[in-house]
Parts: structure tokens; sequence; C-alpha cells
């Protein structure tokens, strides 16, 4: 592939709800453009984009991917995402590195919970992006309802550039309200104007030119004046339109019957910036500058993509935002301020790599085999480093335990482990010191299914995806003694160690205490560590169902010894001894940690999320209005929430979402304790048996 200039160049993202046709519109677009022989289909898992075998398996796209094309001397980089909202780490990533988003609309069933969402993300910042309505050789297919309904939704700025010729069955092609040319047929041909649809065709127009006019002083007075503004000048201002967000066209066609392909290339070309036009922030030296997107100028690239591949090794995806990037160079990674020697450079379409020489300003590459580099670091040149601002990822909200299946899994999982948060980074891990469970956590159930297939496809480790187990802890409402005689006799010499000790409750938080109250040499000095070390063991495990035990103090004031048979492990096992029965006269119960949830939800759902809170033994703290949605506040048992993305999910049909951390540990009321207790003994005689 040839180099092109920033100017040639438009970096463009699908974005929209799951199923409305990105993969599928990618690969005509592809096909339409000559840079695919065949045209794949989504059904039949053959699509340029959807190619890994977790793609293929579910026919639903779970990364995203570079598929460039050129038009009309132009490269179209676009960047096909995943619609499912578990993978919103991929979209955000593929927005970072466009100028421009295409928002899809399946023409049948209008805005979905998914476009509200990608809507939303433009947003913030201003995203350059046009509306598709897909799918109008549908039954039902209604252009003009959609055109209201994004309307009413998300302001006038949503505005025809097309019209659809016919629906259904009898769609068979597009009208330009700005050249009022009609295209009809595949290959397009120019086409009249249906004698029908010119009064709507007028009136459309007229909105559109209208609102041309009305982004710029000069062209208004023009159009005020009655003069006739030229295509040009209707070009330029729609172009500004876009730019600025004023101005939203919304265009139409079918992906699956190839209509309204090339002119969404045309519009593409014409509407949306090039990385000429848009200047970025970068930091260096002196702080945040703007840097102008100049290929001879010093190098900023910043990489959004990481992938493994088992067979080439580390993939990593970048976008040159300034200057050019040389196969065979070093660069430098500002971020990890270390030097990385880049090998042969690639341009990526779906899985084909392209070798290239270099990868110029505006443009799209991957390289293998980096070092040190991640997803969100800038390459750069040691002699003039920036750092360009990194891709923001929400916080995980779900988690899963993963336990290796086999022996030689265990031994691989951890590095496996490594490499997956490198592929993904919406995903966290750590280890529940108290349950012993390492814990995977990031957007919803059928990532962490994903990441556990893709674990046994790509790294050969088995691991079995559970429902993390609670941290509980065990601690004491009230103070009691214990007292500890540890008397054996062994053949020569016998063992001899005596505890008494009094244990009682402390405030939330203060851990474990040890008090040594001991006078007149009941225990001898050299003895004490000892019997610490006996309490500090026992409290590993309390004695309701072996949760760990915190917040008690152990104050030991008596005991005796005997001068030839004490020793230490003998005032150890004394220790743990009077510490546990101490604890079971000191009203023992069970601590849950409780976490502070916050749900987003549509007001009109804020009464079924309060009751089921209520069913989940919350305590709402307040409900607070935020643009058309209620935030929900609430302090909720960890347990209670552990699947809560599913329950969201289907409790307001997808379109709730939360957030949650720790606060605090609370008491476990009797009922939930006791089967808490009776499910836990069931577990540890499971894992006895299994010992025996
Ligand atoms: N009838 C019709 N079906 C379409 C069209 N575009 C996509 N589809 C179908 O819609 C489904 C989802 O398409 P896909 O491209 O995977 O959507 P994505 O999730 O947005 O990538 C597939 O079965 C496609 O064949 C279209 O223009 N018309
Ligand atoms: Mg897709």
């Amino acid at each position: 592939m040839e180099q092109f200039t920033p100017d040639k160049i438009r970096n463009v993202v699908l974005l929209s709800h799951s199923g409305a046709g990105k993969t599928s519109l990618s690969e005509i677009l592809l096909f339409s453009a000559g840079a695919i022989p065949r045209l794949g289909k989504v059904d039949e898992g053959n699509t340029t984009s959807d190619y890994d075998p977790d793609e293929v398996k579910r026919r639903i796209s779970i990364n995203l991917s570079v598929l460039p094309f050129t038009w009309k001397g132009n490269k179209i980089n676009m960047l096909d995402t995943p619609g499912y909202s578990d993978f919103v780490g991929e979209v955000k990533s593929a927005m970072r590195v466009c100028e421009g988003a295409i928002i899809l609309i399946d023409a049948t069933s209008g805005i979905e919970v998914g476009t509200e969402e990608v809507w939303s993300y433009c947003k913030e910042p201003q995203m350059p992006r046009f509306i598709f309505v897909n799918k109008m050789d549908r039954e039902n297919a209604d252009f003009s309802r959609v055109t209201e309904s994004l309307q009413s939704k998300f302001g006038q700025q949503c505005i025809p550039l097309q019209l659809p010729i016919g629906a259904h069955n009898d769609f068979t092609g597009i009208i330009d309200l700005l050249t009022l040319k009609a295209y009809s047929g595949n290959p397009p041909k120019e086409t009249e104007v249906p004698a029908q649809l010119k009064p709507q065709v007028d009136s459309a127009r007229l909105k559109l030119v209208e609102a041309i006019a009305g982004i710029d002083e000069k062209l208004i007075e023009k159009y005020l004046g009655d003069e006739p503004l030229t295509q040009e000048e209707l070009d330029a201002g729609l172009k500004t339109g876009v730019k600025t967000g004023k101005i939203v066209p919304i265009l139409t066609g079918s992906a699956l019957k190839s209509i309204g392909i090339q002119a969404l290339s045309d519009a593409i070309v014409t509407y949306l910036p090039s990385p000429k036009e848009c200047l970025v922030e970068a930091i260096d030296k002196q702080g945040t500058q703007k840097i102008t997107p100049s290929a001879n100028g010093p190098l900023a690239a910043l990489v959004f993509k990481t992938s493994a591949d088992p067979y080439v090794g580390k993939l990593t995806y970048f976008r040159v935002f300034q200057g050019t990037i040389s196969s065979n160079s070093q660069v430098w990674n500002s971020g990890k301020s270390e030097q990385e020697r880049i090998g042969q450079l690639y341009l990526a379409r779906g899985k084909n790599q392209e070798p290239v020489q270099s990868i110029s300003t505006g443009d799209i590459g991957v390289v293998t085999k980096l070092n040190f580099t991640g997803t969100g670091d800038t390459l750069t040149i040691k002699e003039k480093p920036v750092k360009l601002p990194p891709i923001i990822f929400p916080t995980p909200i779900y988690a899963g335990a993963v336990t290796p299946k086999t022996k030689a899994d265990l031994d691989k999982l951890s590095s496996s482990i490594a490499r997956t948060l490198e592929e993904d980074p919406t995903l966290r891990v750590r280890r529940e010191a108290d349950t012993y469970e390492t814990i995977l956590s990031g957007m919803g159930e059928t990532q962490l299914e994903v990441v556990v297939e893709r674990m046994q496809r790509k790294f050969g480790v088995g691991v079995k995806l559970d429902v993390p187990k609670v941290p509980y802890k065990e601690t004491v409402t009230a103070s009691a003694d214990g007292d500890f005689r540890h008397k054996k006799q062994t053949g020569g010499h016998g063992q001899f160690g005596h505890v008494t000790l009094e244990v009682s409750p402390l405030p939330r938080g203060s851990g474990i205490e040890f008090v040594d109250a001991v006078v007149g040499g009941a225990i001898p000095r050299n003895y004490i560590p000892a019997v610490e070390k006996g309490v500090n063991e026992a409290v590993q495990s309390g004695i309701l169902a072996g949760f760990p035990v915190v917040d008690i103090q152990a104050k030991v004031y008596d005991g005796s010894f005997h001068p030839v048979d004490s020793s230490d492990i003998c005032f150890k096992i004394a220790g743990a001894g009077a510490v546990k029965k101490a604890m079971a006269d000191a009203r023992p119960i069970l601590l849950e940690p409780i976490v502070k949830l916050k749900v987003t939800v549509p007001e009109s759902y804020t009464g079924d999320i309060m009751s089921d809170l209520n069913n989940k033994r919350g305590r709402v703290g307040g409900i607070t209005p935020q643009d058309g949605s209620n935030v929900i506040e609430a302090e909720v048992p960890q347990a209670e929430i552990l699947r809560y993305a599913i329950d969201l999910k289907s409790l307001t049909q997808g379109r709730g979402r939360y957030t949650y951390e720790f606060s605090h540990y609370e008491e476990v009321p009797t009922f939930v304790a006791q089967k808490i207790i009776s499910e836990r003994e069931k577990e540890r005689e499971a894992a006895r048996a299994e010992k025996e």
C-alpha cells in the first residue's frame, strides 16, 4: 500500500448497539472499494473483521479491528468495534485514535440502549459523526420514524443528508439531498429522483441547507438574501458543521444489499475531518501542548491495542499523531522510560499484515515483539520526548474466581494471566488472601468467559471460572476467659504448657491485639512470644466457620509451667487452645464485607431497583437525578451483588450502569449466618473427604 499524507487519511470508528450491522458494513465497504476479493458474511463467520475464533463461534465482534481501504485517492482506516457492552474497552481504544465516527442504527429497531451509550461516548470529547440508518431492506424499516426519534432523543442537529428510495423489498437506492442526485442498483448508477419523492426531497433539502447556512455568517447572509449557495459552499459548510458537532448528518442504506455504500465512502472523504485538521494534545517538558500533525515533526505515536498471537507473539497497534516511524529503528517509550527496538512494521487489515518501510502521521500500523510497550504508551524519540494522553477505560465491575484445572495449568497460570491483562486493559487480577482465590474482574460475564476460553486456546491453560467466595471474617461481641493446659507424658521427659487469657472485642478495623499481663512469673518471659505465636495462628481460622478472626484483644494474664517439661512448642499449643476456648464463650459472630454501590438508571426503573436492593439487604443512602437518570447510592453486602451485572441487565433491559467499592465489615444477620456456617461446614467436609 502506498503512503498517504495526513490530509488524505480518514480514521473512522463504527459504533452501535450490537447487531446493527457494523461488521457487515465494514465488509461491504472493503469489498466495494476493491480492498478484498470476496465478500464475507457475519452469518457465515468469514468476515475480514471478525476473524478471531471467539468471534466466529459467537457471531459477534469482540475485538476492535483495523480495516483500511482506499477511496478516490484517500485512505480510509475503518475501525470496527464490538457492540456488546462487556467489550467497551475496545470501543474506547478505537475511538481514541479516530477523528470521526459512524453510528449505525437498525432501521427496524431504531434507537437502542447501545445507541444511547455510544452517543454519550461521542459527546466528550466532541466527536464528529454521521448516523447511518442501516437495514433499510428489512420489513418494517422506517427511515422517517428513526429520524424523528433521533431528533427528539439527541436533538435537531441530526439532519438527513440522504433519503431512501423505498423500503423493505422496494428499497432500491438513496437520494443525496445536497447534489439532488439519486443512486440505485448494484453497482449504483445515477438516476432521476423519483417524481413522487420530489416534495419530500425538497422539504428535506431545505432543512439541510438552512442548517448549513446557519454554520457560517457569510453563508447565512447569502442565504437570507436569496442567493443560491454553491455546491462548494454547501460542502464546506457541512464539513464545518460536522466537525463542530452542530450537524450530525443522517445517511442510509443496506449493508446486506450493498445500497448506499459508495455514497457513504464519498461522504466520509468529503465531510469527516482528516488527521491534518485535528490538533491533538501532548505533554512534554513544558507542559501540555497542541501538536501539529506534520510528518516531519518528532515522533508521537499512541499504542491503542496489544494482542497476543500464539504464533507471532505480541502485536502492538499504534496510531501516529506526529512524525514518522520506520522499520528497524529505535524509539523511546516515554511512559516506561525505555528504549524500544522496532523491527518490521506492518499495515494491518483484519488478521492480514502487509510489511511496510514506514508509517507516517495520521496512519495506523502494527509492530511485533516489543519488549516494554503496552496499551496507552506513547512511542516517541528520546531527544524530544512527548506523552500523549492515555486512553481512559472504565473500572471493572464484575468479578470471577479462576482456578487452574491441573497442576500443569497452575504453573502456567500467572504468566498467561499477565499476557491476557496486557491484551485487555479493562481486566484486573488480584489474589484474595482470605479465600485463597485468584480474582479476575472485568466488565461482565461474557467477557470473563471469553478470557477463559482464550487462555485455553492461546496459552494452553485450562481454568475454571466460578462466582468468587465472599471473604467473611469472624469476631467476638463479649469478653470471656479461656484456660488451656497442654500436658503429655511421652517416654523420657514430658510436655507442659498452661495459659489463661481473656478475649475481648475491639472496634472494627483494629485487627488482632496481643497483651502480655502476666505477673509474678506465672509464665516465664521467654515463653511469651510462643504464646503470642499460638494465638496468632489460632485466629487464622475462627471457631464458627473457620474464617479469619479480626478485631479482638487477647490478654494473657496467668498460667503455669514446669521447669523441665515446658518448651516453646508447649506454650504455643496452650496459647492457641486458650484463645479458641475463650472465643467460643465470647459470643462469636460472622462479619461480611459491605460495598458502596452506585447504580445509574433511567428514572422509570428507580422503583424496581430500590425494591431489588431491599431484597438484597441493601440500605439506600440517596437518589440524585442526573440528565433524566437517577443515581441510586446504597450500602449492600458484597455477597448479594456478586452477579449484579446480570441482575441489573435483566431489571433494566441493559439500561442500567453501576460501580462499587469496598466500604467496611458488618455483622451478618443471624438467619444468614446460619446458612453460611452450614454451607461452609459441607465444603470443609468435602475437602477433608478429598484429602483422604
Ligand atoms: N437485512 C439486513 N441484515 C443485515 C444488514 N446488515 C447486517 N445485517 C445482519 O445483522 C446481523 C448483525 O450484523 P453484524 O454486522 O454482525 O452487526 P454488528 O454487531 O453491528 O457488527 C447479521 O445477521 C447481519 O447479516 C442489512 O443491511 N440488512
Ligand atoms: Mg460486529
